[in-house]
Parts: C-alpha cells; structure tokens; sequence
C-alpha cells in the first residue's frame, strides 16, 4: 500500500469477471463515497498484449504476468482466474496476510476447497467468495421478510438456473468443459450461486441440507477448438456436466429441488428461486431482478414488488426511487461490502468458510450422481 489511505488492488483475470470487477471499482468512488479508496494497482494474466489492451480499458496502472511478484505489491488480491488457478495464489496471498477475494465456485475440487478454507482460518484478513446474487437488493429484501417470519416455516425451496450458450454441438470448447481446470459443468458454474443462494436464504430456518439425491448429464461429449482462420483444429472432450438436477431436504424436513443447464434453448442467464412457506410465498426470478413476487397474509395470489425504493437495500446510493438496476450492480454492492471489511477489519459474508459449505453440496451432488443413490451430509 502506496499510503495508508489507498488500497491497491491486484486482479489476477482480465475477462469476462476481470470486467465485471474493474466496473465495480471504478463505481465505488462515485455512488458508494463511504467506501474506502482503492487503486486498480496490477492487473495479472498470462497474454501480454491481450492483458495490456485490458489493463488500458479497465483503467489499472500496470500489468504481471506472475501473480507470485504481485502479492508483496498490494493490499488486496482478487482471483478472478479459471477455477484450476483460484487455490495456489489464494492460499499463498492468505499466507502472506493479503486479504482475497475470490471467483466463484471456490475451487474445482472439494479438497482444494478444504485448503483454502484452512488457509482462510489461519489468516487474520478477510477471504470472501464473489457470489454476487446474494448482492441483489430484491434478494435481501426476500431474505428479510424470510427472517421476519412472513412465510412462515418453510416447506419448499426451488432453485434453477438456465442458460442455452451450449445447445449448439458445434459451439467452441473452453476451460468451462473440462473436469481438470473447471472441476464440474452447470454444477459448479450455476449450481454454485444456486446453493449459496438458497443456503443464505433459508438455512438459518430450515438447518442446512441434510441428504440430498443428484444427477448430473453430459450431452455433447466432444467440441471443435477452432483456428484464427475460423476452420476446426481439433476436437476435444467435454469432461463436466451440461446440466444437473438435484433433489434435496432439510433438517427440519423442508425439501427442494435444484436444477442447471447450458442446453435451455431460449434461457441465456435465467435465474429463478421460488420459495414456499406455511404463511406465503416468494418468486425472484433474475432477468426481472427489480422485482420479487410475494405472496403473504390473504392475498390470493402473488403481488409484484418493485425493490427500487430508496429504503430498499443499495438503492439510496444509486438512482431516485423507480430507476432501476442492473446485473453489473451486484459486482458493486460485493465489492463495496467487501472492501469495507477489509478497511474496517470486519467478517465479510459470504466467507471461504461458507463457500467451503456450497462445495460440500456440490460434491455430494457429484457423489450421488455416480453411486445412483441417496447421500448424506457431514
Ligand atoms: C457462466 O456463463 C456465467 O458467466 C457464470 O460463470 C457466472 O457466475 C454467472 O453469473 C453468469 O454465467
């Protein structure tokens, strides 16, 4: 850290999150003024040119392509790489009091997992898991009247996540499809913010998910590397799910049903949670992210609420009420919560430890899926 007022930020990823993150940074000054200043500092990947025309646009000062020189540079570190790279340079920046933030799902194997949860335990620094949907105001706003009893107990929980950006068998291979770097398919990728969602939303009232039965589904098992040129180089095999379904239940009984796919021809970022209590009910669906259904009391049926008012969580930092938000917000909110915990010293939800949690849920899907049974939770 230059000064005691500035934190400087490592990124280690300049894609697709690598953006995502840049934006949010580059907002916190202008919509969150209590937040504490940052610096885009170094961004870190392995193609130089590519990571210089990204560190120009994102707006950092300087690029590495070796994360290991960054760590003893920054005040935080952000790894927003593939899952195979979030262990290594987590766990070292942790070893060396570096707080991190980290990409979701935590690693690609509940082992790795298990490590930087422990790395995350011995450090003095918060280690937080970027499940932005937790940061939707419409998802807080449901997580308060869940907490004010306005459902009642909760007997049912649903959660699916649909995208389509697969169904084309020729559409091009990617880390995303291989078991080595990505540790699963639709589960891990889309599972993940699924299972923190709905154990954020309920299990403080349901207990967590006690047993649960998966099944996991490849259908195209191989896909075209393309060339420059356009033409077809090589095949390669997809070693992950394309989708997965899950059904679960609670310790108090509660039961649900899980469910991902890359192959929902027609849904490209389709996020729904439905919930049902013995008082009311609740549909939060992410392409109409402003709003919750709710159903409570007499009413016989669900009542749209817009979450756009300014006493709405994150909304009074934004736009007067009624004008709305946007997918991009949720990087904000994360990073304003998280960096605020890192300045003032404070815990940061969701932690290693909790993301450990949502891995303990994808393995046992993993696991029910090859043994074709019931598995139990530890
Ligand atoms: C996959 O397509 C993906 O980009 C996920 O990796 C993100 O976590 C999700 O928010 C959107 O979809």
């Amino acid at each position: 850290m230059s000064d005691t007022e500035t934190l400087d930020i490592g990124v280690l990823g300049y894609r697709f999150m690598g953006k995502a993150h840049a934006n949010a940074l580059a907002r916190l000054p202008m919509f969150f003024p209590d937040a504490p200043n940052v610096r885009r500092h170094t961004l870190i990947g392995r193609d130089e040119d590519a990571l210089a025309d990204a560190a120009d646009q994102f707006g950092f000062e300087q690029t590495a392509t070796d994360w290991e020189t960054v760590i003893d540079d920054v005040d935080v570190f952000y790894n927003l790489g593939p899952n195979h790279v979030h262990a290594e340079p987590s766990i070292a920046a942790l070893d060396a009091g570096v707080p991190v933030f980290c990409e979701k799902p935590l690693a690609p194997t509940l082992a790795d997992a298990a490590r930087m949860r422990d790395a995350a335990a011995n450090a003095e620094v918060p280690a937080g898991c970027a499940f932005n949907y937790r940061f939707v105001p419409a998802i807080r706003y449901a997580k308060q009247l869940i907490d004010a009893g306005e459902l009642g107990d909760i007997h049912h929980v649903r959660g699916r996540y649909l995208q389509d950006w697969l169904v084309d068998p020729e559409a091009p291979w990617a880390w995303r499809m291989d078991n080595e770097r990505a540790g699963s398919g639709a589960l891990g990728d889309l599972g993940a913010h699924t299972v923190d969602l709905i154990r954020f939303l309920v299990c403080e009232h349901t207990g967590e998910i006690d047993r649960l039965s998966g099944q996991l589904q490849t259908f195209v098992d191989e896909r075209p590397v393309y060339g420059t040129d356009g033409t077809i180089k090589e095949h390669r095999p997809v070693t992950v799910d394309d989708a997965y379904t899950a059904q679960i239940e609670f310790e108090n009984g509660a039961v649900g049903s899980l469910e991902a796919s890359r192959f929902a021809t027609g849904h490209k970022n389709d996020h729904t949670i439905e919930i049902h209590g013995s008082e009311g009910s609740l549909k939060f669906s992410l392409e109409r992210l402003n709003e919750l259904s709710v159903l409570t009391g007499t009413n016989r049926g669900y009542e749209t609420v817009l979450v756009t008012d300014e006493d709405d969580p994150y909304v009074d930092a934004w736009w007067p009420p009624g004008h709305v938000l946007g997918w991009e917000h949720t990087f904000v909110h994360e990073n304003y919560e998280f960096l605020s915990a890192v300045a003032g010293g404070g815990p940061f939800e969701p932690s290693f430890a909790t993301a450990y949690d949502v891995q303990v849920v994808l393995d046992a899907i993993e696991q029910s899926d090859s043994a074709g049974e019931w598995i139990s939770l530890p």
